[in-house]
């Protein structure tokens, strides 16, 4: 295949977004009182904004003989005000924490913060002044910054009140990630991950039809693809566009299926014909993970194939339907490509990815399915989970009414491996839909995405466990972001799939 890298890098960049800044205050405004070592206040602006902060400090009493010592603490979710991050001992770095110590030399200053924050509420403690003055707030403001542009936002009519506060507030998540790129984050990790961005440009579509993005983020992930054209899991975009050296089976593959949703949203031809050979090479490399029986090969190593942040998730069976799904997908765009008369495709080709994702559906029916359970079974343990059997749903292995059974099958399972993230929940959701089980899957988002609500969610959480608040595949809740760009699909799901109170029955 042509080396295109340095071009898909070049379009990329003309459709950079314009990013829309607006000044906001706190709600509760600035403290009257003057503040000495140990006092603290709360900033609460009232929503979740992502932004660069101000504060002007001043001071009263004798004339500062010392430095002011503050720490500046930034916080998305409220529970975060109470964390302590001096015991943090996570596996992933604790520079994410949003917290700063300074010193204040010379009062009166302006401390205008160089990071970029995503917050809510924002805390200053004194740790040090000087019993001669007392330090003094006069006020605090935030630069708030996002690619999205709200007077494009849909509106949608009819929704009950939940429906609508979740509607909001999965748009408010979806908002804050809009950056230069999708983020998944803005608190962490900040960056461009593609099964982010699969559920990003569906909620995107449904809402600010902002398509320019995704096609932006597409070709960045053609254009960072490694020697052997392989798309990397993510990628950074400062201080110069670079692809991570991360790979994951499944997000390699969905190159193809974000390729094939942003066509079918904008008929964008030019784009699928420039992207089509990246997206089949992510299919031929993801071949290479079968045996001689058209049966995915089991591995231990962490994050391989990802499917969901449960750690103790075995990734075969999942793949394998990801796998199929993906292979689906390549067919429909091999079709549409093929339509529009390029010679990349042949009738051939698709005939052998037909007859290739066959074989791989009978492969998981003999090989991972576990007829007296009516489940599909993963690794050497046969393991049940959630991820794998929402996956195969999805997938298509069986047909409808099967899938249905599966799922019954699957709510009865005592123990099956369950889902963390509103990722794997939609899936989830997605899957239930599918198989015709509209109610099932009503009822599943308004009481997952409302147990957020019902805690207090300005935006949706990276990971969400109604049974385990402090849930954290990094080894400590305090690194885990609560504006999460996977878990913002709700508003797709409603206005989109039609998953509203009415549309039931
Ligand atoms: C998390 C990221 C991102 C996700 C990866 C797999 O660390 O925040 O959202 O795509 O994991």
């Amino acid at each position: 295949m042509t080396d295109r890298r340095l071009e898909f890098i070049q379009i990329a960049e003309k459709y950079k977004p314009k990013m829309q800044i607006e000044t906001v205050r706190p709600l509760n405004g600035v403290p009257t009182k003057a503040l000495k070592d140990g006092d603290s206040v709360i900033f609460d602006f009232g929503n979740h904004y992502v932004g660069h902060v101000k504060l002007c400090l001043s001071s009263v009493g004798s004339h500062q003989d010392a430095p002011a010592f503050i720490k500046v603490k930034f916080c998305e979710a409220e529970r975060e005000l109470n964390e302590d991050s001096s015991n943090y001992q996570g596996w992933i770095s604790k520079g994410w924490i949003q917290e700063e110590w300074i010193h204040a030399d010379v009062l009166p200053t302006v401390l205008e913060l160089p990071r970029r924050y995503a917050f809510r509420y924002v805390k200053v403690e004194v740790l040090a002044v000087s019993g001669k003055y007392s330090l003094v707030i006069d006020s605090v403001e935030a630069d708030t910054i996002t690619s999205a542009q709200e007077n494009g936002l849909a509106t949608c009519e009819g929704l009950t009140d939940m429906e609508k506060r979740i509607d909001e507030v999965a748009i408010r998540t979806l908002r804050n990630c809009m950056q230069d790129v999708f983020e998944d984050g803005p608190k962490r990790d900040r960056r461009l991950w593609i099964g982010d961005l699969r559920l990003q440009a569906l909620a995107n579509y449904a809402t600010f039809g902002q398509n320019d993005l995704v096609k932006r983020c597409l070709y960045l992930f053609a254009g960072t693809a490694d020697e052997n054209d392989r798309v990397r899991s993510c990628l950074f975009t400062e201080p110069e566009i670079e692809g991570d050296d991360t790979y994951m089976f499944d997000y390699s593959l969905f190159f193809i299926d974000t390729l094939l949703s942003y066509y079918k949203e904008t008929k964008d031809i030019e784009t699928v014909l420039d992207l089509y050979d990246t997206a089949t090479r992510q299919l031929e490399i993801a071949k290479e993970y079968f045996d001689e029986k058209h049966v995915m090969k089991d591995s231990d190593v962490l994050g391989w194939c990802f499917l969901d942040w449960n750690l103790g998730l075995n990734k075969q069976a999942g793949a394998q339907a990801v796998y199929i799904y993906s292979e689906k997908a390549m067919i429909e765009l091999a079709h549409i490509v093929l339509e529009h008369g390029s010679e990349n495709v042949s009738i051939q080709d698709i005939e052998s990815m037909k007859t290739d994702v066959a074989n791989k559906i009978c492969a998981a029916r003999e090989h991972l399915f576990d007829e007296t359970k009516c489940l599909f079974v993963s690794g050497e343990n046969k393991q049940v989970s959630y991820a794998a059997n929402a996956w195969a749903v999805l997938a298509g292995i069986w047909d409808d009414e099967k899938n249905a059974e599966i799922l019954a099958a699957l709510e009865k399972e005592t123990n099956a491996e369950m889902m963390v993230t509103p990722y794997m929940h939609h899936h989830y959701v997605e899957a239930l839909l599918s198989c015709g089980e509209k109610e099932k899957a009503y009822k599943h988002m308004t009481s997952y995405w409302g147990g957020m609500i019902e805690n207090g969610a300005d935006t949706f959480y990276e990971l969400y466990n109604p049974e385990n608040p402090f849930e954290s595949p990094y080894g400590s809740s305090i690194v885990n972001s609560y504006c999460h760009a996977w878990s913002c699909t709700p508003t797709y799901l409603m206005r989109m799939c039609g998953l509203t109170e009415g549309n039931l029955s």
